[in-house]
């Protein structure tokens, strides 16, 4: 099944959630795609109540890796995991610019999440910079190697990986489709070779940057891509939905 992840990063307060879903709930009971929306931290409680009930499942957009300790400002795995959060965005390429988000971090996270319970989404992406300078791949297999450091086969069967390139990121520019598939299928071809055909086969990969309803078919039925991280377009009621009905 195709996955539409929401990823709302830093909007909507918690009452203007609750009414989106709302809205969303009715319009998405038979889609034929895993509707996930990844909201504000404080708007959780209140979005994971309205979904109750329907085929909407809720993400968070960071986590702490330890379990509690003195670390201002931060959210633990457990903390998630009580309110209801299925999934956890890491990686994103603006928590490795504005937030100091390393491969190294990501990767403490990512054994952290699915130790909860939790499935990652784990975020990877070149720079426009190292496209034209033709290291997309290896950058790419960088990210994601050290993102899977110690994760069991059973472990990285489970997990979601979302590439997206930083110069399609609200920038309206999307990669193309030929150009997502390439680096979905490097990713798929680097967990073949640190585990197995099965693992590769297991392992979910969304393509994300500047998705919309316009190029969500184009980008959904290629063969690597498993489905989007919707970031603007996840905000707009009519377009998230279209996205998550992209093949009716
Ligand atoms: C990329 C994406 C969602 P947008 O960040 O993760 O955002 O769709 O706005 O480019």
């Amino acid at each position: 099944m195709k996955m539409a992840a929401g990823n709302w990063k830093m909007n909507k307060t918690p009452n203007e959630a609750v009414e989106f879903i709302q809205n969303l709930k009715d319009k998405v009971k038979d889609a034929e795609t895993e509707v996930v929306v990844a909201v504000p931290y404080v708007a959780i409680p209140a979005v994971v109540e309205t979904c109750k009930g329907t085929n909407i499942k809720v993400g968070a957009q960071n986590v702490h890796w330890e379990d509690s300790g003195a670390y201002t400002g931060e959210v633990s795995c457990s903390m998630l995991k009580e309110l209801g959060v299925q999934y956890v965005i890491i990686g994103h390429s603006e928590r490795r610019e504005y937030f100091a988000e390393t491969d190294e971090t990501v990767n403490k996270k990512a054994h952290a999440i699915l130790n909860a319970g939790m499935t990652p989404i784990i975020c990877c992406g070149e720079s426009l910079t190292q496209r034209e300078q033709g290291v997309t791949k290896e950058h790419i297999r960088y990210q994601i190697k050290i993102a899977l450091l110690g994760l069991t086969k059973e472990q990285v069967s489970k997990l979601v990986i979302a590439y997206e390139p930083i110069w399609a990121i609200g920038t309206g520019k999307t990669a193309t489709a030929q150009q997502a598939e390439e680096a979905c299928y490097v990713i798929r071809e680097l967990v073949k070779e640190l585990y197995d055909e099965e693992t590769a086969e297991s392992v979910r990969i969304l393509y994300g940057g500047s998705v919309k309803a316009s190029n969500a078919k184009e980008l959904f039925d290629m063969p690597n891509i498993d489905g989007g991280l919707i970031g603007g377009a996840s905000l707009k009621l009519d377009e998230y939905v279209a996205i998550v009905n992209y093949n009716k």
